[in-house]
């Protein structure tokens, strides 16, 4: 498409709890976000960097320089998604700032054809399952009650977050109380492989996964660590894109991935990915990045893709915020299901006004 508009806007939107993990809390969240314009249709990204490097290596500020020097010159009037995605292969990593691109085109281009983005990408509607992440709490008794909350809703998985000392006896008390639940914990890296015997003695709580215990950027030592535990390892820092996924299956690093697309270099790398994995016999879901309701729509849209058979970390807007800058919620009907949103593009409209209210900086770039 030729775009007749490119900007970028920094929003801010206060979270209605702080999300801790073993790696920092977070109390809002600010996100980049990227609106194209071409005769009228607009097209929007929303970039999963942080404007710290604490989950990952890419902030705000990275995504803003690779986008402006070097993604958006690549960005010739005509090109197509394919083109523009193999031009962009001499840019080594930085794939919050590609996925920021690709996610704007995309639910550009599916608005200017009047379709669903899971259409645009030869994917049929469904139901989506949904699935919480509950960050670290104040006490156990505190999680409980908010494992009690989640299951009232009712969310289809529950993700715990871990870290050392705030491990073992949480996860046992959870498992204690509901022993029926479908149970995980995610400990964004916080362990190293002489910790394995404590990772082990989760192997009793029947765990559908263990998410990320070692280093953000290991692959070869959760392959050591998961050959020494019957739970399925999960990675989720590890996969920056195709090639990782396939490194961590050649390992046997883990049993599962946790494939986000604003991690991976977008929906196209997701696809490849989900695929490669399918073709494995290794499970794959969609995390999330505590989006807005504008990335939350893309990670829906993804996960009517075949390969996604897990519940992944999509839940409901009122968990984050007490007003979003989409025009739909995301909510759980009564079987936990979210259903998919059935506009063009990626379902929802973006509310202008909100952006506006919760716009930090704004940068007009054409
Ligand atoms: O590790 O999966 C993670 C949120 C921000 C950064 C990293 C992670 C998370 C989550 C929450 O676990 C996912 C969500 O609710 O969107
Ligand atoms: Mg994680």
């Amino acid at each position: 498409p030729v775009l007749h508009k490119i900007d970028l806007i920094v929003v801010r939107l206060p979270f209605v709890k702080p999300f801790a993990t073993s790696v920092h809390t977070w109390a809002v969240k600010e996100a980049l976000l990227l609106r194209l314009e071409s005769d009228g249709v607009v097209g929007w990204g929303e970039c999963v960097a942080d404007p710290d490097p604490f989950y990952a290596s890419e902030t705000t500020q990275t995504v803003r320089h690779i986008f402006k020097d070097f993604l958006l010159p690549l960005l010739k009037p005509g090109i197509t998604i394919g083109e523009l995605l193999a031009s962009w292969s001499p840019v080594r990593g930085h794939g919050m700032a590609k996925a920021m691109v690709e996610n704007a085109l995309l639910d550009l281009i599916a608005r200017q054809q009047n379709r669903p983005l899971h259409a645009l990408l030869g994917l049929s509607a469904r139901r989506i399952q949904s699935g919480i992440s509950l960050g670290i709490q104040e006490s156990i008794p505190a999680l409980l009650d908010a494992v009690a909350d989640a299951m009232r809703r009712p969310y289809h998985r529950v993700k715990l977050k871990i870290m050392q000392g705030k491990d073992v006896a949480w996860v046992r008390a959870v498992r204690e109380a509901f022993p029926d639940l479908c149970l995980m914990a995610d400990a964004n890296g916080d362990y190293r492989l002489e910790h394995a015997p404590i990772l082990r003695e989760l192997d009793a709580f029947n765990l559908t996964m263990i998410e990320q215990p070692l280093s953000y950027s290991d692959i070869v030592q959760h392959s050591v660590l998961q050959a020494s535990l019957a739970t399925p390892l999960c990675l989720d820092e590890s996969i920056h894109d195709l090639d990782d996924a396939r490194s961590a299956l050649a390992l046997k690093a883990c049993g599962v991935i946790n494939i986000k697309q604003g991690r991976v270099g977008g929906m196209i790398e997701s696809l490849r990915a989900a695929a490669l994995c399918q073709h494995a016999g290794v499970d794959v879901w969609s995390g999330g990045m505590d989006e807005t309701g504008i990335g939350r729509a893309f990670n829906l849209q993804l996960q009517t893709a075949s390969g996604f058979t897990l519940p992944g970390d999509t839940s409901e807007t009122t968990r984050y915020f007490s007003e979003d800058i989409v025009d739909q919620a995301v909510v759980l009907a009564d079987d936990g299901f979210i259903a998919l949103p059935e506009g063009p593009g990626i379902g929802v409209t973006v509310l202008e006004e909100r952006v506006a209210r919760y716009t930090l900086e704004r940068e007009s770039i054409r």
